[in-house]
C-alpha cells in the first residue's frame, strides 16, 4: 500500500472553461464534438434532488465512520479535524466504500435516463452501463492522492468506444478538485501509462508536458456531467477546499455487443457486496 503523505502538487496550470453542450442537440452534433474534443460537458443534466439524495446516502456512511465534523451540517461534508486522510486501498477507506457501492440509489444513479440518453446519442444504440460502479471520496489537502493525468482505456480496456461520465455528488468548485480534460488528446491514440502515482485511480498515469497541455475545466454545479472518450487525457484538480470532502461518481457506457473487460462486470476493487 502506498505511504500517504500530504505533499502539495503544482497548481500553476492554466485552466480554460469547458465548452458547454446542449443535451437536446442532435446526435450528430454531439458525436461530432466528442470526435473533435473528446468530451462533452452538460450543465444540470441530472436532477439536483436526485444528486443530493445520493450525496446524503454517501455522507451518512462517512458520518458513521467518524469522518465528518459532528458540529457541521451533514450535507456540507466538512471533514472531522484530525481524521484521515484516507483514500482507495486504505483499510479505513474500503469498508465505507463497500457501503457506498451497496447503496441502491448510488448504484442506480448512472442508469438515470438523462445520462443514458446522452450515452445513447453517442453510441447510436441503447447503452450498456458497466456494472462496475465507481465512487470517490477525496479528503481535503490530500494532494498526493490527486488523480494524475491518464486515459481511462488503461484501466477499463474492452472497447475503445467506451465513454466515461464523471458527476460530482454536490456542487464542486475548482477548489474542491473537479475533473479537467485535455481537449483533442484522444487523437494522440493510446499512450503507455508509465508514470507511477499514488493517485486515486490506481497508481499510473501518462507523462504530460505541461507546456503543451491544454486543460479545460469549470466549477461544477449540481447535476453537471462530464462525458469523455476512453483516450481523452484527464486528471483531477487537488482538493484545496481546506476542510471539505469531495464526493463524486464516475461510470462507463458502451454498446451491449462491444468488447468488455471481465473486470468491468465485477464490483470495483472486487469488493464482496453480497452480505
Ligand atoms: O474523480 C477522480 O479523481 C478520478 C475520476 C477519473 O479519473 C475518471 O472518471 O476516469
Amino acid at each position: 500500500m502506498p505511504v500517504e503523505t500530504t505533499e502539495t502538487r503544482s497548481t500553476n496550470e492554466v485552466y480554460t472553461p469547458f465548452i458547454e453542450s446542449d443535451a437536446n442537440a442532435d446526435d450528430a452534433v454531439l458525436r461530432a464534438r466528442m470526435q473533435e474534443d473528446g468530451y462533452l460537458f452538460f450543465r444540470g443534466l441530472a436532477p439536483a434532488d436526485e444528486v443530493l439524495a445520493v450525496r446524503r446516502d454517501v455522507l451518512e456512511f462517512c458520518r458513521e465512520a467518524g469522518w465528518l465534523d459532528p458540529g457541521s451540517d451533514l450535507m456540507e461534508a466538512v471533514a472531522a479535524p484530525g481524521v484521515g486522510p484516507f483514500s482507495e486501498g486504505h483499510p479505513d477507506y474500503m469498508p465505507v466504500y463497500r457501503k457506498v457501492l451497496k447503496a441502491p440509489r448510488f448504484h442506480d444513479f448512472p442508469a438515470h435516463p438523462a445520462l443514458m440518453a446522452i450515452a445513447a446519442k453517442l453510441l447510436g444504440t441503447e447503452p450498456f452501463v458497466q456494472p462496475r460502479r465507481i465512487g470517490r471520496i477525496t479528503f481535503p489537502n490530500h494532494t498526493v492522492a490527486t488523480t494524475p493525468p491518464h486515459q481511462d482505456h488503461y484501466y477499463i480496456r474492452g472497447s475503445v468506444e467506451t465513454y466515461s461520465c464523471w458527476v460530482p455528488l454536490g456542487v464542486c468548485p475548482m477548489s474542491l478538485g473537479g475533473l479537467a480534460v485535455w481537449p483533442g488528446s484522444r487523437h494522440k491514440g493510446y499512450i503507455e501509462h508509465t508514470v507511477h502515482s499514488p493517485g486515486a485511480v490506481g497508481g499510473c498515469g501518462v507523462p504530460v508536458n505541461e507546456a503543451e497541455a491544454v486543460w479545460h475545466t469549470s466549477d461544477f454545479g449540481l447535476g453537471d456531467a462530464l462525458f469523455f472518450h476512453a483516450y481523452t487525457i484527464h486528471k483531477a484538480l487537488p482538493n484545496l477546499s481546506g476542510n471539505r470532502l469531495r464526493i463524486s461518481t464516475d461510470n462507463r457506457y458502451q454498446r451491449p455487443k462491444d468488447d468488455i473487460d471481465p473486470g468491468a462486470l465485477k464490483p470495483h476493487f472486487n469488493l464482496e457486496l453480497d452480505n
